[in-house]
């Protein structure tokens, strides 16, 4: 199945936050893609908290939509994530956005993602990432894009192994192959 997730953080070293889901998500999907970042004003949660960054991620998985949540809960908490209050700052969180041809609506996960449609933080870079798979008029009702920045980019955490198979490599960081603040 193909699936689209929203990535964030706005807590310690983002950027490294955002990279280790990607390199482990490129353990699901070596081909997974990833748009561009976006700095982003926090939406709700309590005040003074920092400024997020975003992206969106895309991949094709064979297992479910439940153990892919399972899966990117348990990279959030290796990225040290603590669950203290809703929407409060958190080093990562992964959202399952959208499952082509799936839909589900259970209290451990609602897919559509509910407020995706809202949230320019969501909407800005799968845009960029595939137009098509934001429905026809979601981005004219998030109305002011000014809350969200084009900052930089993540490039892919692979390097070709010799034999030909795509391998993790973990001398060839991301980290060398971003721009951004
Ligand atoms: N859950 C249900 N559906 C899903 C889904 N599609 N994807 C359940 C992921 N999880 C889903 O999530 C709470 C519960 O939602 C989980 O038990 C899961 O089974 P959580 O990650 O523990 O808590 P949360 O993220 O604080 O809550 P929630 O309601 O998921 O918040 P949102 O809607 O994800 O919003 N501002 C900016 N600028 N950028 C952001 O990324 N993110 C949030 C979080 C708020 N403000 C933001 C941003
Ligand atoms: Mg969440």
């Amino acid at each position: 199945m193909r699936a689209y997730l929203g990535i964030g953080s706005n807590l310690g070293d983002r950027w490294a936050h955002l990279r280790a889901a990607v390199v482990a998500l490129a353990g699901l999907d070596p081909g997974v893609v990833v748009s561009p970042v976006y700095e982003t004003a926090p939406l709700g949660g309590p005040a003074g908290q920092g400024s997020y960054l975003n992206c969106v991620a895309r991949l094709e998985t064979t297992i479910s939509p439940t153990e892919l949540l399972r899966f990117t809960q348990g990279v959030e908490e290796e990225q040290g994530r603590v669950r203290a209050e809703r929407w409060g700052p958190r080093t990562l969180d992964i959202d399952v956005l959208v499952i082509d041809g799936f839909q589900c609506d259970e209290p451990q996960l609602v897919v559509p993602h509910p407020r995706m449609h809202e949230r320019a933080f969501v909407l800005a870079p799968l845009e960029d990432l595939d137009p098509s798979a934001v429905p026809d008029g979601w981005r004219s009702t998030v109305g002011d894009q000014g809350d969200v920045r084009l900052v930089g980019a993540l490039l892919p955490p692979f390097v070709a192994h010799p034999a030909g198979e795509r391998r993790r490599d973990p001398q060839q960081s991301v980290a060398t192959s971003e721009f951004g603040s």
